[in-house]
């Protein structure tokens, strides 16, 4: 497989400015005509004109009506080269493809009863031949022909603009898409398909028809995605302006889905599991993740959609911005706080872990094997960071300025991520240079903080640095603009005035950013009337590692008083994991393990605080999880870790047993399930006190379990109460698992959840579970979900058990990885990813892991995918 090189960027030698798509549909034959009417590119000069294609059968090619020999052209197993064209011309091209022989779900393919498209990134190469990348935009128009019983609803991008019958039993639709758009954005979907409408009014006054289609057994959970949507709509327009553009807006959902996803124009296309809910079926994060996935492909429709990417190294342009956009949204329609906690928290333990490991890449990448490999967390959730640095340099109105320069400078157009930053530059005449090196650099640097107070002057000098590892390909770092956001709190824990050396006033506001660019700088705050506990980068203002040694008893304060809601929680997962790994030291040594008591005043604090949001409360109960414990372990110590966090989630029960019985009762009046901030947040407590009364290993408890699962209306509570079950050796769990399927097996996004909670257990025996699970009707390989919740959560989210020390583990992974990647290389790649970090374990487990990639590079014949991925994990 061959690497591709940003330095080698070309614009397109020929552009299409239309492209005429006919579809004969067929399970199993789908025939494609494709007509292009395409034109020298100029900026570029006359050569032979290069198509993408992918398993196809050629049927004909025709170049201005005229069928062209075989000698005019050269078809190789990746694309279709024409040697001499004219300036202008239109080209048909005749191809067969094969849908439900399609297990890659990359073009278009069979899903259930129904045939659907993935065309990002390289998708569209696989339906016809066609210069297949984002920076040719062409405006489609697409027909459709297919037998009207088997598939009634045939749906494009676009506007309908009109259909009919055959007197053969088939019918005919056909869609024309005003918008110019890159091949990656196309869609088309066909089957017997139910369709929920409602409608929107635009600022202007436009109507738009809302849709969305699904199977007919799923029609009973589209509601929440339709207010979501409603509520996207609404909330693009109050806060970017930015307004829907078709009469029509089209979601579809789908079983079997490689992402999340995908926000083709006019019709997006979702995972089923990411759009369907109602109470009974779907958790609260469930609710909470649809409306935000639901927003993020919305807003694509301008940030990627109206403004494109120039190419793939620009992915984050549209991905970071969006991530962004949709971090905002949600963080404007529930909690701002527990918004940023949880984004920082997925940052942190997942991409942390992807910068510092052999995968490392800047936002924005200067190479790729297989560009399916970086829809990463770098370049989404770090690349929202970024942007949201931005945000925060040039505050809020500026940031829409930018926003409103960038979008109007370059809509209809495919651009780079430096054409964003330079909107945001001319809009408020700001210089942001050196801080493209975001972009441009991978790897985390670490923000060391050093703090002094002349009490003499009344001085307080804050003396930040920075410094960034090495990452592949990468040895020196240059220094990077860091927005770091302070505060000073006094003895009582109240926002301290700041006035900097030099300034005349005092600074207005208990949170000001100060800028970071060189290697090291000091900050000298004057008239400090008493020596401060300054609370350093404040809603977590750069995705960095802090460096900052504070005393557990200084975390104890900012987490009991700072007003900064997520530096007070972050002070308490500081002080949490500071305790966990002094648990852990003792494990090491064999010590006898103790608790600490600063620990279990603070949180018992916090658990009767009545004033605290019960949502804040949970957050701040739960104990860092195993996996980001490991990360800040030299050598990590996985049964030091499982052991020292079991014994200290077992300790806090006991000592606080009382309040958490008084909680979880206060919590529990009967109540119909609503989706809302308040509900949830009640929702969230009550099930942490419950899971700390299980842990406290009083046998009354889980009989309370028990109880919860047969008395809720919801699945929230349902899938509380039978996580902490399968935990529990014993009739009861084999009972509740049993009861659990017997009642939902009909419902695959239920049924997921069923697989995923046994994969997560801590039971010696999970592995020949797991193992014995994939037998089971419930799953099956060729199914990206059941994968994920099965294979993908036991290898991820179970530590203990897939780092276990025979290396059984492991051999497991690899082997499914070599039998997943004969069917789908997207999902065998992404299963990768649990041995990200190989090298931060135990010599002997690094051994077992490395024969265990040793064993899958060996394969012959592996993807580009798989192969990208292994060899770097082993170079
Ligand atoms: N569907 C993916 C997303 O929306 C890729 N564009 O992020
Ligand atoms: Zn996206």
């Amino acid at each position: 497989p061959k690497m591709t090189l940003l330095a080698n960027y070309q614009v397109p030698r020929y552009l299409v400015d239309e492209a005429l798509l006919h579809f004969d549909l067929d399970k199993s034959k789908t025939r494609v005509i494709s007509t292009l009417k395409m034109r020298l590119n100029p900026e570029s000069s006359a050569g032979e004109c290069v198509l993408d294609g992918e398993s196809l059968d050629l049927v004909s090619i025709k170049l201005n009506g005229k069928e062209l020999e075989e000698t005019d052209y050269q078809l190789s197993d990746k694309s279709l080269v024409i040697s001499e064209v004219p300036d202008k011309f239109e080209l048909e091209v005749i191809t067969e493809i094969h849908p439900d022989q399609n297990t890659a779900l990359e073009g278009l393919y069979h899903s259930g009863r129904l045939l659907c498209t993935q065309c990002e990134a390289q998708g569209f190469r696989r339906i016809t031949y066609y210069p297949d990348r984002p920076d040719v935009m062409s405006i489609f128009t697409v027909t459709i022909v297919a037998d009207a019983k088997a598939w009634p609803v045939m749906l494009s991008n676009g506007n309908l603009e009109e259909q009919g019958q055959f007197n053969d039993g088939r019918h005919w639709v056909r869609w024309h898409d005003p918008h110019p758009k890159p091949s990656y954005l196309f869609a088309l979907v066909a089957g017997d398909l139910y369709c929920q409408q409602d409608q929107f009014t635009t600022m202007s006054g436009r109507e738009v028809s809302l849709r969305i289609y699904v199977d007919p057994e799923n029609k009973h959970k589209c509601d929440h995605a339709l207010v979501s949507l409603k509520q996207s709509m609404k909330w693009d327009e109050a806060v970017y302006g930015r307004e829907y553009d078709l009469d029509v807006f089209m979601i579809v959902a789908v079983n079997d889905f490689n992402m999340g996803a995908m926000e083709n124009k006019g019709l997006n296309i979702f995972n089923a599991a990411c759009v369907l809910a109602t109470p009974e079926t779907a958790t609260d994060d469930d609710f909470y993740t649809i409306q935000s996935i639901v927003a993020h492909e919305y807003f694509h429709n301008w940030s990627g959609n109206r403004v494109t990417c120039r190419d793939w190294f620009q992915l984050s342009l549209k991905e970071g911005f969006t991530v962004m956009r949709d971090q905002s949204f949600s963080a404007d329609l529930n909690s701002a706080a527990v918004q940023r906690i949880d984004d920082v928290n997925g940052l942190r333990s997942m991409q942390f872990a992807e910068d510092a490991g052999p995968m490392a890449h800047p936002v924005r990448p200067d190479s790729y094997i297989e560009i399916s490999n970086f829809y990463t967390v770098t370049i989404y959730e770090k690349g929202a960071e970024v942007v949201r640095m931005i945000k925060t340099l040039v505050g809020e109105e500026g940031f829409r300025k930018g926003t409103d320069l960038y979008f109007d400078r370059h809509d209809g157009q495919a651009v780079t991520t430096d054409d964003f930053v330079k909107a945001i530059e001319d809009a408020n005449n700001v210089d942001l240079s050196q801080f493209k090196l975001w972009y441009e650099q991978a790897g985390t640097p670490e923000l060391s903080v050093k703090t002094h107070y002349d009490p003499i002057n009344q001085r307080f000098t804050l003396t930040l640095s920075q410094f960034c590892p090495a990452t592949p390909g990468q040895d020196n770092k240059a220094d990077f603009h860091i927005p770091v956001a302070v505060g000073l709190l006094d003895s009582q824990g109240k926002n301290m005035p700041m006035q900097l050396q030099g300034e005349s006033t005092v600074y207005d506001g208990d949170t000001r950013v100060l800028s970071l660019t060189d290697s090291q700088q000091q900050f000298e705050f004057i008239h400090v009337s008493e020596e401060p506990v300054a609370s350093v980068l404040r809603g977590f203002s750069a995705p960095v590692k802090l460096k900052y040694d504070l005393s557990n008893t200084q975390l104890a304060f900012l987490m009991a008083h700072d007003t900064d809601s997520f530096n007070r929680w972050d002070a308490g997962q500081q002080l949490m994991i500071n305790v966990l790994l002094d648990i852990v030291d003792d494990i090491q040594k064999q010590n006898k393990l103790a608790m600490s008591p600063l620990l279990l005043s603070q949180l018992e604090a916090i658990l009767q605080d009545k004033q605290l949001d019960p949502a804040l409360i949970a957050k701040m109960l739960t104990l860092p999880s195993e996996n980001y414990l490991a990360a800040q372990m030299q050598v990590a110590d996985v049964d030091a870790i499982h052991q020292a966090r079991e014994f200290a989630k077992q300790q806090i029960a006991i000592s606080l047993k009382r309040l958490f019985n008084e909680r979880y009762e206060s919590l529990s009046q009967t109540k119909k399930y609503q989706f809302n901030a308040d509900d949830m947040a009640a929702r969230s407590l009550k099930n942490l006190c419950l899971s700390y009364l299980v842990a406290s290993h009083d046998p009354l408890q889980i009989q309370r379990c028990l109880r919860q699962m047969k008395v809720t209306d919801n699945m929230t509570e349902l899938l509380a109460g039978l996580r902490l079950m399968v935990d529990q050796a014993g009739p009861e769990r084999e009972h509740a698992l049993r009861a659990f399927y017997e009642q939902w097996k009909h419902d695959r996004q239920v049924v997921d959840k069923w697989l995923s909670v046994q994969a997560v257990s801590k039971l010696p025996d999970t592995l020949l579970r797991v193992k014995a699970l994939m037998t089971h009707e419930a799953f099956s390989i060729k199914n990206p979900n059941n994968v994920r919740a099965l294979i993908g959560q036991f290898c991820r989210n179970n530590p203990v058990h897939f780092h276990a020390k025979d290396g059984s583990g492991y051999r497991f992974l690899a082997e499914q990885i070599l039998k997943l990647d004969k069917l789908n290389p997207q999902v065998a790649a992404r299963m990768l990813g649990a041995l990200n970090s190989w090298r931060r374990y135990d010599a002997d487990r690094q051994k077992l892991m490395k024969a265990s990639l040793e064993h899958i590079a060996a394969e012959k014949e592996l993807s580009a995918d798989v192969y990208e991925i292994v060899t770097k994990y082993l170079a």
